[in-house]
């Protein structure tokens, strides 16, 4: 059963057809359903960290074990899940349109894997699936890195105590790591991954921290599209609280290019900061259920 109403329905569904430049900028929320946790409010711990505080070059120099402990998580816990059917309305939706770009501040690898065309996603804060060495004078990049644990010491301990390294054991994975009932052992430097290429440095997952630059090639992608844009019809801001920079000020560039906004997310008060205005939409629910209903 339909969960927009038919208004805003027909005059949504009217803007995307006459529209020749559209952008997507993705958060969090669009894969919650797919049973990943976002970054604020419920779900947005980490054991009894707050998922952002670890999200820093601070966290990774001060503890590098509990940063991948933190990530060997989240890996695991994307390799686990599935697209969920707004990612796959999304990926259709840039393969028929022509002028169409989704930015994706989501780094679980579920656009890719919902066949998104390539050419069309720009991951403004990198890949799970990135690794780079951490040493500031090494240039070491490794893409689609799957191994999971990506180094034995990062596997999770087993509720028996045996390895918990054996295949059987890692495709069982018994116990959360999340819970902070369960025993993470103290890692130092010597379990933790080693850059092969300057054997010195730590390798650390391929994500943007707060504080860090976003992707220059991805920026430099993203301003040719919208200059190039002599007018840009529609924004989706989808699944996101639009707060963090500078993802969230693509909103405001959209805006000023003429968009219209959509916004698609399970909380009313999440709207960018620029507020709504008229002529906008705001879709309240869950993406994996409103996106494939209004994108058909
Ligand atoms: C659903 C749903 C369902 C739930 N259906 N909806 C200007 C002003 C103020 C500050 C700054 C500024 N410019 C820069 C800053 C500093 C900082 C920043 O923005 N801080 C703000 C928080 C205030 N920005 C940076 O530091 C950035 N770097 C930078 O600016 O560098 C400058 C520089 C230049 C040159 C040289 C050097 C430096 C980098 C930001 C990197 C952010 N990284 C993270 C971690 C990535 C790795 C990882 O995954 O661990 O990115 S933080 C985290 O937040 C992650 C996310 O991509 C990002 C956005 O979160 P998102 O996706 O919006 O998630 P939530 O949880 O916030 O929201 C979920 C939403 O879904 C909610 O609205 C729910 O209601 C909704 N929802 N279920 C639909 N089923």
């Amino acid at each position: 059963s339909s969960v927009v109403p038919q208004a805003d329905l027909e005059s949504f569904q009217a803007c995307i057809n006459s529209s020749t430049r559209i952008l997507a900028l993705l958060g969090a929320g669009l894969s919650a359903s797919s049973g990943l946790p976002t970054f604020r409010g419920a779900g947005g711990l980490w054991r009894t960290h707050d998922a952002t505080s670890l999200a820093t070059p601070e966290a990774f120099s001060a503890n590098p074990g509990l940063v991948w402990q933190f990530y060997s998580y989240r890996r695991h816990m994307a390799l686990q899940a599935k697209p969920n059917p707004a990612h796959y309305a999304l990926a259709e939706l840039a393969r028929r349109k022509d002028g169409f770009m989704t930015l994706s501040q989501n780094v679980d690898g579920l656009s890719p894997r919902a066949n998104h065309p390539e050419d069309k996603l720009k991951l403004l804060h990198g890949s799970l699936f990135d690794v780079k060495c951490s040493d500031f004078f090494c240039n070491y990049a490794e893409k689609n890195n799957y191994t999971d644990p990506i180094v034995p010491a990062l596997a999770i301990p087993t509720e028996d105590g045996s390895d918990p390294t054996t295949n059987e054991n890692i495709a069982k994975r018994e116990l959360d790591i999340s819970d902070h009932n369960v025993p993470i052992p103290e890692l130092d430097h010597s379990h933790l991954p080693k850059c092969p290429q300057c054997k010195q440095g730590l390798l650390r997952p391929g994500v943007v921290w707060f504080g860090e630059a976003l992707p220059k090639k991805v920026l430099r992608d993203i301003d040719d599209w919208i200059e190039f844009s002599e007018k840009i019809d529609l924004i989706m801001v989808i699944g996101t609280s639009a707060k963090v920079y500078p993802a969230a000020a693509y909103v405001d560039e959209a805006r000023a290019k003429g968009a219209r906004v959509a916004v698609i997310n399970m909380d009313r008060s999440h709207a960018p900061a620029s507020g709504m205005r008229q002529g906008d939409w705001f879709f309240q629910g869950d993406a994996a259920q409103i996106l494939p209903e209004i994108l058909k």
